[in-house]
């Protein structure tokens, strides 16, 4: 098999594919060009989209030429593949928006500027504003029949709950998407997650039918975990690709989280190391279970290609700080980001407050008099630093940035104490 198919075998990137063997053949000729859509569902992609757009990015490493699709039109029709409900739909105006976020974000990790394969950004409403109804129906539509359509698992999955004709017809769109990026581009392949097979096969099929040559599609895997909740959620959330509705820092501990038995999947599947530095890191996890360098080498790796080596850096720096308490060596920005999840009280912002008062207010401890006790037994910390004294104040010194205090009791439980 041909080397990129072999390293995507490697990494268990291929779900399902129409013709592996003649799609190897062809690559093996030469640069082919190939494609992934992204809708703009969101004013942000997030980590559910990572795998496919490093498949572009590897498909470019390996000399191919590779076009992002942003569904600037699909995104104002919707997709029904995977899920059980109708969508409800979103403006023009905010479809456009998100569609400038998402073009944004898909640039970051593909290069534009070589001369032998620069990557190309399209938005599929440049083809398909000026669609006339009357024209679709007969030039597209005649080549789907409904029964076709209805077998696909994304229409067939919501015969019961209801479908639109709008999202019943989405999987026409994308196909004329593929058709066009095929007669315009000599655009050959479409990958994308598993839940786009169905799209990506109507796409091969009105290319067929159009007269074109065999197109060729390819899925990568749903992401699972060991534990079997589902990949990419946190307890606050989803984990995006926007720092700012994903801090760096939080994205860097995402990773650094994952359990021992994902870890090797997940570098192979989000990382560009190599085979045999991937294998020596397995050996690692099975020889030091627990010591978690795999996923300080996952971290290191992903929050780099996301978010740039600087944002990395500091990510690393503010868990080692944080690991050490030294808080106080933390911008009030960076400790917010941090304790983003812990129990927090605001006070006036002048406040002169005693430290017990503070305790109780958070409901670190229980009452003033077992807040004195622990301070005693020197197990409150400010800012990393233990207070003994049972009558100690926060000093506007305490504030760091003039808002902030970490008050940490016993052994990990944080609090955040913010004067506004
Ligand atoms: C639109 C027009 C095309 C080709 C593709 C599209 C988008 C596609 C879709 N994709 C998902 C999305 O945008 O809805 N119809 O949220 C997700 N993708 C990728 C991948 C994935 C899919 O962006 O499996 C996860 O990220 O394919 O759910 O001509």
């Amino acid at each position: 098999m041909n080397p990129l198919l072999e390293d995507l075998t490697f990494r268990n990137l291929i779900n399902q594919a129409t013709n592996l063997d003649e799609l190897s053949k062809r690559i093996d000729e030469g640069p082919i060009t190939m494609y992934i859509g992204f809708d703009p569902t969101a004013d942000s992609l997030h980590i559910g989209s990572l795998l496919p757009i490093l498949c572009l990015r590897r498909f470019q490493q390996a000399g191919h030429n590779v076009i992002a699709l942003v569904g600037g039109a699909t995104g104002l029709i919707g997709d029904p593949s995977g899920r059980q409900s109708e969508r409800s739909l979103n403006t023009f105006t905010v479809v456009e928006g998100w569609s400038e976020k998402i073009r944004g974000q898909l640039a970051r990790f593909l290069d534009f500027d070589g001369v032998k394969n620069p990557a190309k950004l399209v938005n599929n409403y440049d083809w398909t504003k000026d669609l006339d109804v009357i024209g679709f129906l007969r030039d597209i539509g005649k080549n789907f029949s409904v029964n076709y359509m209805l077998a696909k698992e994304s229409v067939n999955s919501r015969m019961e709950r209801g479908i639109s004709f709008t999202e019943f017809s989405y999987m026409i769109l994308q196909a004329f998407d593929f058709w066009n990026l095929y007669r315009e581009n000599g655009c050959l392949l479409q990958m994308g997650g598993s839940d786009q097979w169905g799209n990506i096969t109507a796409g091969i099929e009105l290319i067929r039918k159009l007269g074109g040559d065999e197109a060729f599609g390819l899925t990568v895997p749903l992401v699972t975990k060991a534990d079997g909740e589902k990949f990419g959620k946190t307890a606050s959330g989803a984990v995006w690709l926007d720092e700012q509705k994903t801090s760096p820092y939080q994205f860097y501990q995402f990773w650094l989280n994952v359990d021992d038995r994902d870890v090797v999947p997940f570098l192979k599947y989000f990382t560009f190391l190599t085979k045999s530095e991937i294998e020596a890191l397995e050996r690692e996890v099975q020889e030091n279970p627990g010591a978690r360098e795999a996923q300080r080498i996952l971290a290191r790796e992903v929050t780099t290609l996301v978010h740039g080596p600087d944002a990395f850096l500091r990510a690393q720096q503010i868990s080692r700080i944080l690991f050490e308490g030294n808080v106080s060596e933390l911008s009030a920005s960076e400790i917010s980001d941090a304790f983003s999840d812990v129990p927090s009280a605001t006070f006036p912002k002048d406040s002169k407050m005693a430290l017990v008062d503070v305790l109780v207010a958070l409901h670190a401890c229980p009452s003033k008099r077992q807040a004195r006790e622990d301070i005693q037994n020197g197990a409150v910390l400010v800012n990393g630093v233990k207070r003994t004294e049972p009558g100690a104040m926060i000093l506007e010194e305490d504030k760091i940035g003039g808002t902030t205090t970490v008050i940490r009791r016993g052994k990990k439980n944080y609090f955040l104490a913010r004067f506004e």
